[in-house]
């Protein structure tokens, strides 16, 4: 008989996330979904080993699969190669999430049942039952500037557009181009969501509660904010649609 199971690979981006990962993945690995799930974690060679304890954890299981890059860093080319290696593995979905446990894997099954009917599901905090805990109010005033500029210069019909959890179908990263992304940082998150707008899928949101990470260190500093808006005008204008052109006679 044919194995019908689908295959579902939940990437995670990390950075010196040492404190973190090892609850994470094993929170990953408990859950119970009628599908083959697995784990890739993509870590940059972190200073604090988070890539040689996610590397324990794969000799120890088959379903903890870990990329170290040593050479392009950051998260932008960290999303993308995750992206290319989780295909690599031909999963029919491709859940991605934050290392630091504010993304919380109790919404992974929520977010594969709404692939059923969506190309592209997010993990919103602003829809109907989703909510952006913890977070102090200056944290919660630049996501809302952010989330306005953004939902304003792109138009998404969704109301949390720099999610970071969400699940693609497989055919949506096939599509995306990953080889042909600009961005270097955060706002890759946007980029890849902003091609699959573009490129016609079905985008949809389920809620979820954000918390604030207890341990480890952010890596969203000012600048890192500032450089995220100031890519996200040179996404926008990368792929507007050629404007000017007198209509064909
Ligand atoms: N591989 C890789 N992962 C990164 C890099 N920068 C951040 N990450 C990971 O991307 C995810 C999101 O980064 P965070 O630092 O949590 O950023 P944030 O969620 O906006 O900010 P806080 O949660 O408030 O700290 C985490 O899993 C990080 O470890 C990077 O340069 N390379
Ligand atoms: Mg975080």
């Amino acid at each position: 008989m044919v194995d019908e199971r689908r295959r579902i690979i939940v990437m995670i981006p990390t950075y010196n996330e040492a404190e973190n990962i090892a609850d994470l993945v094993r929170a990953i690995l408990a859950l119970s979904l009628d599908a083959d799930l697995s784990v890739l974690v993509v870590d940059d060679d972190s200073p604090d080993g988070t890539g040689r304890i996610a590397e324990t954890m794969g000799r120890e299981n088959g379903r903890v699969h870990v990329l170290v890059r040593k050479k392009r860093r950051g998260r932008g080319a960290a999303g993308l190669d995750g992206f290319k290696a989780a295909l690599a593995l031909e999963p029919n979905l491709v859940v991605e999430m934050d290392g630091d446990l504010s993304h919380h894997p109790r919404y992974i099954p929520d977010l594969v049942a709404a692939a059923d009917r969506y190309d592209v599901v997010l993990g919103s905090r602003f829809v109907p039952g989703g909510r952006d805990a913890d977070r102090s109010l200056v944290r919660r005033f630049i996501t809302l500037l952010v989330r306005l500029f953004i939902r304003r210069k792109f138009r998404f019909p969704v109301k949390d557009v720099s999610s970071g959890f969400r699940c693609f179908r497989r055919e949506v990263l096939e599509a995306v181009d990953l080889d042909d992304c600009v961005s270097v940082g955060p706002s890759v998150v946007l980029e890849v969501l902003h091609k699959a707008f573009l490129g016609g899928f079905r985008i949809g949101e389920v809620p979820i509660v954000f918390v604030d990470r207890k341990k480890g260190k952010t890596k969203l500093d000012l600048l890192t904010l500032v450089e995220t808006l100031v890519a996200a005008l040179r996404i926008e204008r990368r792929y507007r649609p050629a404007a000017g052109r007198p209509p064909a006679a």
